[in-house]
């Protein structure tokens, strides 16, 4: 499943027809501002291509998770956050919290965090 869906607000990000705050380009990933931040730095990394979420990705076979990892390496860096730290979260399905059905890695960081999450 990997064509851009004419119903997917995520690809719509991707081809600029729905705007947001991009934050950083990769040739096969885009990174986003999140429109209700959680945290000081809050980033959405989602492929270019259309996959619902990151187990439908990784059984493709095709490194996009690797990709997101290095890219929030990066965009930690650049928001100063590398060295404090800060966690990577994709929510997969309903119950875990996920709304919209295309992969993105929620980059969070900026503030102190708690273990359990809610
Ligand atoms: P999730 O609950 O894991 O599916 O996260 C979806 C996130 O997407 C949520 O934190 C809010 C964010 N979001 C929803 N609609 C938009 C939008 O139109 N623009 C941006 N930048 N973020 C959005």
């Amino acid at each position: 499943m990997t064509d851009s869906r004419s119903d997917c607000l995520f690809c719509k990000i991707v081809t600029g027809e729905v705007p947001a705050e991009i934050v950083r380009e990769g040739e096969r990933t885009v990174a986003f501002r999140d429109i209700n931040p959680q945290a000081p730095t809050h980033v959405l990394i989602i492929p270019r291509e259309h996959y619902p979420d990151m187990v439908s990705a990784g059984a493709a076979g095709v490194g996009l998770l690797d990709e997101i990892a290095r890219e929030a390496g990066e965009i930690a860096r650049a928001e100063g956050i590398a060295e404090s730290g800060y966690r990577m979260v994709f929510n997969t399905g309903p119950a875990a919290g996920q709304t919209v059905f295309h992969l993105h890695g929620h980059l969070l960081g900026g503030r102190g965090m708690e273990w359990p999450p809610g």
